[in-house]
């Protein structure tokens, strides 16, 4: 048997014109029809608005990134329902495990934009004290683990947080989100096993967005993408419409309840597209088409649901303009206090890794303080507070450009 035959089907109920699929006789279960709102008003309104915040946040910080204000961001736009209609159906104190373009989650949960701006900026505020790439966030107090680059690591770390949950006994889960290329490492393998193992409450969803990096999903993998995986490990499995937050919605609701009352894992395999480039530091104009781009952006998961929300009478034209207005001006004035203020302190480089700093990491901080002190010029005009007094480091540039006044001199004569 080769599992030619296994071919999982995509669970739908939004078309694209915001008109839902008919419901099939057999998935009626009572009363409800398609005619009763699958989600209530005020969710909907409340997951719409943070799809907007994430798209605006998107197209904002990439721009500050050309501009040379920002080093680095990556954009989670094109799966803005996936991430954030999972996110939605979960308990605010279940824990989300992300892999880094899952921003939506994160502000689902009430994460602010000066937050968000902290860390990108790496400023004092940052709670990661600057030590990490922008996108790097994370919130104990929001239950999401803070971003990690190596790929996949957050899979098995969400099944053994997921066991504790599970010993807990609080009805508490963890949901796991990576993408399909995060699932060809071996992390994904031993976290699925272990997970169905130890029967613990843990949502593995996997963003099948087409691409890792450069690498299309169809030079990824043979068979049937990653939701019939689930099988091979006696797991429950669902591949669900991406881009549809309805679909995602409930099926994370379901997984949710099969997770913390019957302490089994879920796979979601969400078919999604990622419509934005890798990375701000990549152009996917060498390895895909403008055709295929448009065929997804026509797809596009933000219009579905402001269709559905238009049908449903609880979205307007103007609605749209003035909140499109709003998280723009939010934006731009977070970004701007943001880049005001200081770095943080140097000390706190080591102040926290351990509770007495090793002699050799004190040693390292002390090079790094007569490095900075040696060229002043090459770091932020914010120095200052990294430990050093202004008048230090205006006698450490003069000493600076004494000497290359001399080096510059005996080379030209
Ligand atoms: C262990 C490891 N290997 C390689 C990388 C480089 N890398 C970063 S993102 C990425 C692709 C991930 O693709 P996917 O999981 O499909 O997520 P997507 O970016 O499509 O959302 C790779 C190979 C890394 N960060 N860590």
């Amino acid at each position: 048997m080769t599992g030619d035959e296994l071919c999982i089907p995509i669970f739908k109920r939004l078309r694209q014109d915001g008109t839902l699929y008919p419901v099939e006789e057999s998935q009626v279960q009572g009363e409800p029809s398609q005619d009763a709102s699958p989600i209530e008003r005020d969710t909907a309104l409340r997951i719409y608005r943070t799809m907007l915040f994430t798209r605006v946040l998107d197209e904002r910080m990439l721009a500050a990134q050309r501009q040379g204000r920002l080093s680095f961001y990556m954009q989670c736009t094109g799966e803005e329902a996936t991430v954030i209609g999972s996110a939605a159906a979960l308990q605010d104190d279940d824990m989300i495990m992300a892999q880094y373009r899952e921003q939506g989650a994160l502000a689902w949960r009430g994460f602010s934009c000066d937050e968000f701006m902290n860390q990108m900026f790496g400023n004092e505020r940052d709670y990661g004290k600057g030590r990490q790439m922008p996108i790097h966030y994370g919130s104990r107090d929001l239950h999401y683990m803070t971003i990690s680059s190596p790929l996949a690591t957050q899979i098995p770390q969400a099944t053994g947080y997921a066991y504790g949950q599970k010993l807990a006994g609080k009805g508490q889960c963890t949901i796991t989100i990576f993408g399909e290329g995060a699932a060809s490492e071996g992390d994904f393998h031993a976290a699925l096993n272990m997970a169905s193992v130890h029967r613990v409450p843990c949502i593995f969803l996997c963003r099948n967005n087409g691409y890792a990096i450069s690498t299309p999903s169809c030079e990824q993998f043979a068979a049937d993408g990653i939701a019939p995986r689930a099988f091979g490990y006696h797991m429950q499995s669902i591949r669900v419409d991406g881009n549809d937050v309805i679909a995602v919605y409930e099926a994370t609701l379901a997984a949710r309840k099969i997770a913390v009352e019957t302490h089994q894992p879920v796979l979601i395999e969400a078919m999604t597209y990622r419509l934005a480039a890798h990375s701000s530091s990549d152009d996917p104009s060498g390895y895909r088409s403008k055709k295929e781009e448009a065929i997804w952006r026509d797809k596009d998961p933000i219009l579905r649901m402001r269709n559905w929300l238009e049908a449903q009478g609880w979205w307007s034209e103007e609605e749209e303009k003035a909140t499109g207005d709003q998280l723009r001006r939010e934006v731009l004035e977070s970004m701007k206090r943001a880049e005001k203020l200081a770095p943080p302190a140097l000390d706190t480089l080591i102040s926290d890794v351990y509770d007495t700093p090793t002699p050799l990491l004190t040693q390292q901080l002390e090079d790094v303080k007569q490095h900075i002190r040696k060229y002043p010029h090459a770091y932020p005009k914010g120095a200052a507070s990294m430990g050093f007094t202004s008048q230090e480091l205006e006698d450490s540039r003069k000493v600076y450009q004494e000497r290359h006044q001399r080096v510059d001199g005996g080379q030209t004569s």
